[in-house]
């Protein structure tokens, strides 16, 4: 069948022809994708119930129409990493039912039991199986895909079929353009005049982002999720589940760490312009940073766990290789995660955590909170040993920035 855009009627068609409701069935088809790139529909059998997520990608970025063309391949690289994360990481990612890569389409369980991550933290909910989940998840994946543990030509191979033009988004986005004055970068106009004076002044900023955009350009240590925000994970009390999967490629194991770490870090931050009570803040706030520590501490442990029962190559056992490569994988974490604060202050794709700070005075002062922990996280990185120094360190910038007005040298 070759490739055509699909609506909701034309979806309905599609999943009966694919065998997933008998032909007979009338289908409920709701389009719910809220994120940036692709279109998500939920079809749903209006007698018995049973429904099914269909993921599907129009020739463009969604969020911009088709002046940014954006190649179909995207959905079969999505489904080809879900397949292998599920190899490693079983009942962590959404089951695949049905999938088409001509039609650029994927067809998965539906997780309507559970949330976007991201929705549920902005309404203060607490995930109790959330750090065992995704230090597993990440674990698993980044070891059992890398030269830790495949043969080299195997990996290599690997690379290969994670060919992905999606990076470029990435580079651009994250690592390029919110350094400067950018036409593509949303800035709230209260946050303008620090971004002029001050932050795009920042030669040893740029410095940095430069070193680490050349790592993700050039480091294949292991298939990442590539785009592991709170916005890519589903979570309830006791499932966790990552999807979104389209960014996944051959790049730094880091990444996926600094993502979600950045996105925690956040997060803290933003309560401090949310209207909860002090003590709503402060209670939520805590959870945050302890989830920080301890998805952390158990993905490092993991880590090593599958390392000293799995990795079978001489060279890599030596004694010493193993701190070397996680205490490189720490700086690079906390590089990544700073480069993922800032990108999402005034980039073109924000976070619902501040944006949805309507007063945009109080969302300016967030903001340069943001940048300036993304900035001392950045540049101190070499300096920290473990993680819980990091979260003292934020810790200390969010609470005592609560309830402060800006500083007069800001703007
Ligand atoms: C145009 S895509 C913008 C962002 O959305 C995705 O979720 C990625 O995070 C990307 O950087
Ligand atoms: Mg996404």
């Amino acid at each position: 069948m070759p490739y055509h855009p699909l609506d909701h009627h034309s979806a309905a068609r599609y999943v009966k022809a694919a065998g997933l409701f008998p032909k007979a069935s009338a289908l409920n088809v709701t389009e719910i994708g809220d994120g940036n790139i692709n279109m998500v529909f939920r079809l749903q059998d209006k007698h018995n119930g049973h429904s099914v997520i269909l993921k599907h990608a129009f020739p463009y970025v969604r969020c911009v129409g088709k002046s940014w063309p954006l190649t179909l391949d995207r959905i079969r690289i999505e489904a080809d990493a879900l397949e292998i994360q599920h190899r490693y990481v079983p009942g962590l990612v959404p089951r695949i039912l049905h999938r088409n890569n001509e039609m650029a389409l994927v067809v998965m369980e539906d997780l309507g039991r559970m949330e976007v991550m991201r929705k549920g933290m902005n309404k203060l909910r607490k995930y109790g199986r959330f750090a065992e989940h995704i230090s597993t998840f990440m674990a698993n994946v980044l070891f059992f895909t890398s030269d830790l543990f495949l043969a080299a030509r195997e990996k290599k191979a690997l690379s290969g079929r994670f060919d992905n033009p999606l990076c470029q988004i990435t580079e651009d986005l994250i690592f390029t353009e919110p350094y400067f004055d950018c036409a593509r970068n949303k800035v709230n106009p209260a946050l303008r005049p620090y971004c002029e004076r001050v932050f795009w002044r920042k030669s040893a900023l740029r410095l940095e982002a430069a070193k680490l955009k050349e790592k993700f350009l050039t480091q294949g240590q292991c298939l990442i999720h590539g785009d592991l925000h709170t916005g890519s994970i589903l979570a309830n009390a006791t499932e966790t589940k990552v999807f979104d999967s389209e960014f996944a490629f051959v790049g730094p194991a880091a990444f996926d760490p600094g993502l979600l770490v950045g996105n925690f870090f956040i997060n803290f931050l933003s309560l401090n312009g949310k209207e909860f009570s002090r003590a709503e803040k402060r209670a939520y706030q805590r959870y945050v940073l302890e989830s920080v520590r301890k998805i952390y501490q158990l993905f490092e442990r993991k880590f090593r766990r599958n390392w000293d029962q799995h990795c079978k190559e001489p060279a890599f056992v030596v004694p010493g290789f193993q701190d070397y490569y996680l205490r490189q994988m720490f700086e690079d974490t906390l590089g990544f995660a700073a480069t993922e604060m800032i990108r999402r202050t005034h980039g073109l794709a924000h976070n619902s955590d501040v944006d949805e700070i309507e007063d945009l005075t109080r969302r300016g002062d967030v903001q340069i909170a943001i940048l300036e922990t993304a900035e001392e996280i950045m540049l101190r990185r070499k300096e920290f040993r473990r993680m819980d120094e990091v979260v003292a360190l934020v810790e200390q910038r969010g609470f005592s920035a609560e309830g402060q007005r800006p500083r007069k040298n800001r703007n």
